[in-house]
């Protein structure tokens, strides 16, 4: 990756874009030139999280870009939110998991379900990454139908007693508190604010993953936790609670599959400029330009979808539907570019000497969570037709 990284704009969209957001994408571009793109490689061969990078990620505004200065946030807009996840996801999609994670399945939960005490007590710290989030939706037995979720507590005094299991949890391994969803006595769903080191709380981690390598992942196990009450939040219950804090994750996604498309276009880009087969560069060759030309569109496409949603999101009008169009759209626009972009390279794009491969695997991870390519299809089938194929 450059460290001169100039994102493709064919159609002028920077003009649609404020100073603000400008700066921001230009202090989040160096922040990952700086720190992620040179280590990053290192780090997904080795299957580790760099974890020096959490005080850093704090420290440029990723945790909770647009919650309230009050609470430690950085105030943003949608857009700003949208922008640094795409120059973070340029970097790496296991990074910018760790910053939406943080900030739309911890932070945001908090901040619009959680009593004024739980705000205080986790919003700043988390802002800083002083301490650490994980979100605990997906179960062994039910991932794209969470409404079947067997987790579970029931009352106990001033207590729930917590049983069950989460697995795919990003982040488990190391967090310091985890929003999980459960069912009460009722079956009715609940988010509750379980700590590390509560009796009965275990998290291991999951080994063997050949995509997101260097975000650490894992399962979330209950074994009668006692869980106080007061950790329940208290403003919103059921399935729609959960979804919500997904349409702003899968939001900030539909932004990150873009960086990460512009890193592989730039690379195949600058490689088939240099390139040189048949005594001219790859680039003066019909196949190639076609596979340049089409990732171009593709990119320009996605680029106006995501500002467009992002300025309905600032006035607060996005729907769901619209979200899982944008998330299905450019995370499939991405996989399909990485996978273009790495032919452009030949040999040489299976290695990591260049990002693409290990873009394109993480990226099998980014269309299958926050609702696989399937499930977002189905959402807009039932939004177009009234007709629910779930
Ligand atoms: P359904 O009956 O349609 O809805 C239940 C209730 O929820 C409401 N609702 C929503 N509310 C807010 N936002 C949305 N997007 C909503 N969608 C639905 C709905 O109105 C209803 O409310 P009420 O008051 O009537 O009860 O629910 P369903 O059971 O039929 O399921 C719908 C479906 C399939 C779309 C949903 O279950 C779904 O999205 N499944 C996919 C699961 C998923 O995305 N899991 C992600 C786990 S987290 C993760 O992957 C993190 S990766 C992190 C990283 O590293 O970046
Ligand atoms: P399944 O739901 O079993 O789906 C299997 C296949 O069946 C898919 O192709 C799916 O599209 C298809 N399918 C399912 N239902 C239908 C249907 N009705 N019609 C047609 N086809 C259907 N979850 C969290 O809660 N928190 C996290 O932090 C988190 N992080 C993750 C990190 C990684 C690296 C990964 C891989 C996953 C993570 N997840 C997390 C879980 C993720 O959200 C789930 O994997 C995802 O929702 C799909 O669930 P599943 O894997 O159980 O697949």
């Amino acid at each position: 990756m450059s460290e001169n990284f100039t994102s493709p704009d064919f159609y002028n969209i920077d003009e649609l874009l404020s100073e603000e957001h400008k700066l921001i994408r230009e202090s989040t571009r160096q922040w990952v030139s700086k720190s992620v793109s040179p280590i990053i490689e290192e780090y997904a061969q080795k299957a580790e999280f760099p974890s020096h990078l959490i005080k850093e990620l704090g420290e440029i505004g990723a945790f909770g870009p647009y919650i309230p200065e009050k609470y430690g946030g950085a105030g943003f807009d949608q857009i700003s939110y949208g922008i640094m996840m795409q120059e973070i996801e340029r970097g790496d999609s296991g990074i910018r998991s760790t910053a939406s994670v943080q900030s739309s399945l911890v932070m945001y939960p908090i901040w619009k379900f959680g009593s004024d005490e739980q705000k205080e007590k986790y919003l700043p710290k988390l802002a800083t990454g002083e301490i650490m989030g994980c979100f605990g939706l997906t179960e062994p037995d039910h991932g794209s139908n969470p409404s079947g979720m067997i987790s579970n507590f029931k009352s106990d005094g001033d207590d729930v007693i917590l049983n069950g299991s989460k697995m795919w949890i990003s982040n488990s391994p190391f967090a310091d508190i985890a929003v999980v969803w459960a069912k009460d006595e009722n079956k009715r769903i609940h988010g509750l604010i379980v700590e590390r080191g509560m009796n009965g709380f275990t998290t291991p981690e999951t080994h063997n993953k050949w995509s997101l390598r260097a975000s650490s992942t894992g399962e979330l196990i209950f074994d009668n936790v006692r869980v106080p009450k007061k950790n329940i939040l208290p403003e919103k219950s059921g399935l729609g609670a959960p979804l919500m804090c997904l349409d702003s994750a899968r939001y900030g996604i539909s932004w990150g599959a873009i960086g990460v498309a512009m890193d592989c276009y730039n690379t195949a880009l600058k490689y088939s400029l240099e390139r040189i087969q048949f005594g001219k560069p790859i680039a003066a060759k019909q196949l190639q330009q076609k596979k340049l030309a089409e990732m171009l569109t593709d990119i320009t496409k996605a680029q106006l979808l995501s500002w467009r949603l992002g300025k309905l999101k600032n006035e607060d009008k996005a729907t769901s539907a619209q979200i899982s169009l944008a998330k299905r759209n450019n995370v499939d626009m991405a996989i399909n570019i990485a996978r273009e972009a790495r032919q452009v390279l030949g040999g040489m794009g299976i290695t990591g000497d260049f990002s693409i491969m290990r873009h394109m695997m993480n990226l099998e991870s980014v269309i299958t969570y926050e609702g696989t390519h399937d499930i977002h299809l189905l959402i807009l089938g039932n939004e177009i037709t009234g007709h629910n194929a779930f």
